[in-house]
Parts: structure tokens; sequence; C-alpha cells
């Protein structure tokens, strides 16, 4: 069979060439199912890879063409591209199917689900659960929106022998691709204002995430998060965990012994303070990784080495070292308002001194008056960069004391020069990295380096 060549019989069109469309394109030539690429970037990311693992492929790339869209048997859209795009739009008008990799796993995968999606949390919530299974002994698969060392996109999965479970972390851009995902438990961590570039507003976003409820046979939800229950009410099994004390089943924070312990109903597991991950935010995420670990059986010992043991990922108020009695911190993958709030909020309530922000970059549409009460209690200063500085320090209001800094470097020099012993300083930007760096990790490593020329 001719692989990639346009013959009588439409093919599926895979829409982006990242890497997302290359997994697509290799589950495809293993299936030996017809398919072209089409990429809106003159110079796609695996667009050599490809061409390495099948020279004849049929690739297209530049503005997407609509006639070449209209004549798919479907679309695989990749989640970088805004189905809003004009050509796709049009096509999808004129009824051609619009599929993603979530959606071809879903159909293909033949171990139960556990997905996971919200807009903060997700990595640290599915590595977690992730350090569970492995004291358990589980035979699980781990993929999706992740970064790092365990990123692998879904379809590689399926490269792999079967496995018992799947543990995957969901965009809601996945999400928006995917018709039906009959999870086996879903899971919304939180809603907060993210990726406004992309939707319209607030409700839609919520939209996009609620797809993950579809088919599922049973449901993990944040009693502290309203947006994190299911649209309508489904006669499913639900597991409930949030901060406060947990009725019988469910996962919560209880007092005992004079501290505040990680439980499950009346049973304490683990004090609050022995986690790695610092701030009430990271003791939200460890109860949603136990909630799921409770809903899949997993065996307390192994659920207590996940919660005992796990570091924290770096990039997530990774903490840094310790100068002139000052903490520093690196929170380079807070790239929305959320996170860079619940990240100040939570280090000035530990922290002795207060907390001198570093924030800052490309704003995603963003609204960064949701920042300034949290800036207002709880930071010294804030050093900002990037483009849409002047933005916020708009919306963070007159009482806190702002500096500007060309760049990363002069904002370090700038912190080490405010900070005064019991502070915590904190690069946390509440925007995407891309006037400045390639991604939010190189953010955070170039962070990393002025921390340590500093030492
Ligand atoms: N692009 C074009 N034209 C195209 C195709 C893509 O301009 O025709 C651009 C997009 O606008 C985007 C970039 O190329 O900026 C990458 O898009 P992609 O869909 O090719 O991305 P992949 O390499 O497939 O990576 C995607 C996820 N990226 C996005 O959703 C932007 C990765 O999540 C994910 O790990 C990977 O699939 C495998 O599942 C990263 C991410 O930033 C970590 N996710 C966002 C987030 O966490 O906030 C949602
Ligand atoms: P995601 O995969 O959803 O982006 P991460 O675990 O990678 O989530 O964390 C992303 C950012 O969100 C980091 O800055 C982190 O400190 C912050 N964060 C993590 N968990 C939460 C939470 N439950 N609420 C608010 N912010 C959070």
């Amino acid at each position: 069979m001719m692989i990639g060549a346009s013959g009588q019989n439409p093919s599926s069109v895979i829409v982006g060439l990242g890497d997302t469309g290359f997994s697509c394109a290799r589950y495809f030539l293993k299936r030996q199912q017809q398919f072209r690429v089409v990429d809106s970037r003159p110079q796609p990311p695996r667009l050599a890879d490809l061409k390495r693992l099948q020279p004849g492929v049929e690739v297209e790339l530049g503005e997407f063409r609509v006639g070449s869209l209209l004549a798919a048997r479907e679309l695989v859209v990749s989640p970088g591209v805004d189905l809003r795009t004009p050509a796709l739009a049009e096509a999808v008008a004129a009824g051609v199917p619009v599929s993603g990799d979530m959606d071809i796993f879903s159909k293909e995968a033949r171990g139960p689900v556990i997905a996971v999606t919200g807009s903060n949390g997700k990595s640290t919530v599915v590595a977690m659960l992730a350090r569970m299974l492995d004291a358990a002994g589980v035979n699980y698969g781990l993929g999706g929106n992740l970064d790092g060392e365990r990123f692998r996109p879904v379809l590689e999965l399926l490269e792999d022998e079967q496995k018992d479970w799947y543990v995957l972390e969901i965009s809601s851009f996945q999400l928006e691709t995917t018709r039906r995902l009959n999870a086996e438990i879903a899971l919304i961590l939180n809603l907060s204002a993210d990726h406004l570039d992309r939707y319209d507003n607030l409700e839609d976003y919520a939209r996009a995430k609620q797809r993950i409820f579809r088919g599922c046979r049973g449901i993990v939800l944040n009693r502290d998060e309203p947006l994190s229950r299911p649209p309508e009410a489904m006669d499913v099994p639900m597991i409930s965990y949030g901060l406060d004390a947990p009725a019988s089943g469910q996962a919560g924070l209880l007092q005992h012994r004079d501290e505040v312990w990680l439980a499950i109903g009346d049973e304490p597991l683990l004090p609050a303070g022995e986690l790695k991950i610092p701030g009430r935010h990271n003791a939200a995420n460890a109860l949603a990784a136990l909630a799921l670990a409770l809903a899949m059986g997993v065996p307390r010992q192994a659920m207590l080495t996940g919660l005992r043991e796990f570091p924290g990922l770096p990039h997530r108020c990774q903490w840094l070292a310790n100068i002139g009695g000052a903490d520093w911190y690196n929170d380079s993958k807070a790239t929305n308002v959320g996170a860079c709030a619940a990240a100040v909020a939570n280090l000035g309530a530990v922290c002795e001194g207060q907390v001198l922000l570093i924030a800052g970059g490309l704003d995603k549409g963003a609204d960064f008056s949701a920042l300034a009460p949290a800036v207002g209690e709880s930071a010294r200063a804030a050093v900002l960069i990037g483009r849409d500085a002047g933005r916020i320090a708009a919306a963070l209001g007159p009482e806190t004391p702002v500096h500007f800094a060309a760049s990363l470097e002069q904002a370090v020099t700038i912190a080490r020069r405010e900070a005064r012993p019991g502070d915590a300083v904190l690069l946390s930007p509440a925007c995407a990295s891309f006037d400045m760096f390639h991604s939010f990790q190189a953010r955070g490593e170039a962070f990393i380096r002025c921390v340590e020329a500093l030492q």
C-alpha cells in the first residue's frame, strides 16, 4: 500500500507535526492506515524524523489549505492548533470529523484510564500518583501533556506491552478533540483563567475541560472547587478530597496530635508537614493523588510511600538555595495567574519574612488583577520582566513596590539587593516564556544558573 499517497480513498489528515503529530504518524504507519500531514509552519519540529521514518510521506507545509482539509476522511488535530483557525473551522463546519491523539487512544487502549485535567497541579498529581503505583508494583503507563523525563504522547504508550492502568495528564486542548474518553476515573483538579488566547471566556475553557467526564465510570472531585463537578448529575461512584475534614471514605485534612494530617475518613495517614512539596496547594495535590489511589484500590503502605517520598517536580516551587538568609524558589512552570497567586500566598504563609516576586513574560490574554490580593498581602516587592511587565505593574496597584528589569539576570540582581533574611525570593512568572526563552524549562534553567552565580 502507498502510505501517504492521495489516492481515490480519502485519507486521515494529521494537522500539526510536533510531538503529537509525529506519534499519530507512527501509529498510522504501524497500522498501515493512509494519512497525509499538514502543518502551518514552514519547518515543523518533527519533519526530519517523519521523513526518515517514511521517505515518501505526503506533507503540506505553510498556511492550511481548505481544499486539503475538506478532502480528509478525518482531521487528527494536534493540541497546539486552534480549531477556530479559519481553514479548519470551515472544514469542520462542512462536516469533516475531528479527532485527536487522546480520542484514538481511548478507543484502542485496553487498560482502564485515570484521566487528570485542571488548570494547575496536573503534572504534580500524576507524578505523585505514579510514585504510589511504583511502590505498589502496579503495571501502568504514564503519558499525555507531561513534560520532562516522563514525557510521552499517549499513542506511544500503545507501543509498549499491555498495561493494567493508564495514568494520563490531559490538557483542555487535548480534550477539545476527544469525542468520548470513557475514563475509568476522571478528575478536574481546579479551574482558573488560562489560555484565554484560545478560549472566548472562562466558561468556554471550562466546557473544554468538562469533556473529560464523557463516558467515565467514576469521578474524583475537589470539594473546594465547584467547577470540579460534572456539569450534569452523573450516576457513577465519586470520591472527593478537600482541605477540610473528610467524611467516611473521602480524603481530607484532619487535626490529630496537634498537627494537620492527610487522612482518609477518620484515619490519619501522614502529617502534612512531612510532604516534601510545600504549601497548601500541594497538600491539595497530595490529597488528589491519594483519592485517585483510593479509587484504584492501592494499598495504604504504597500510598504512604508515595506521599512521603515524592520530591516534587523541577520548576514547580522548587527550592534552590538559601542566600544571605533568604530562600530562593524556581516556579517557572507558573505560566498562569492562578499558579503564581497560589505560590505567593503559600510561600508567604510559610516564610518568616515576605515574598520577593519575579514575574512577567507573555500574558496569554490573562487578567492580572487576580494577583493583587496575594501579592498585596505577602510580597515585599515585585521585579517584573518581559513583554507584559507593564500590564502586571498596572494590576498590582500602588502599595506593591515594583522594579522593572531588562533581563532575568538583572531581575535576580535586583531581588538579591532587596531581599532580607527570612524572605522567599520566588520566580513565578504568571506568564508564558516565549518572549525571552524557548520554554518554561529554559527560563527555569536560566534562573537556576543566575542563582548559582550568586552563591
Ligand atoms: N503549531 C503551528 N502550526 C501547526 C501546528 C502547531 O503553528 O500546524 C504551533 C502551535 O501553535 C504550538 C506549537 O506549534 O504553539 C506546538 O504545537 P503541537 O500541537 O505541535 O505540540 P506538540 O509538540 O504536539 O506538544 C503537545 C503539547 N503542546 C501543546 O499543547 C501546545 C505538549 O504539552 C504535550 O506534552 C504534547 O503535545 C504531548 O501530549 C506542552 C504544553 O505546553 C507541555 N501544554 C500546554 C500547557 O501545559 O499549558 C497545554
Ligand atoms: P500543570 O501540569 O497543571 O501545569 P504543575 O504540577 O506542572 O501543573 O504545576 C504548574 C504550576 O502550578 C506550578 O507553578 C505550581 O507551583 C502551580 N500549582 C501546582 N498545583 C497547584 C494547585 N493545586 N493550585 C494552584 N497552583 C498550583
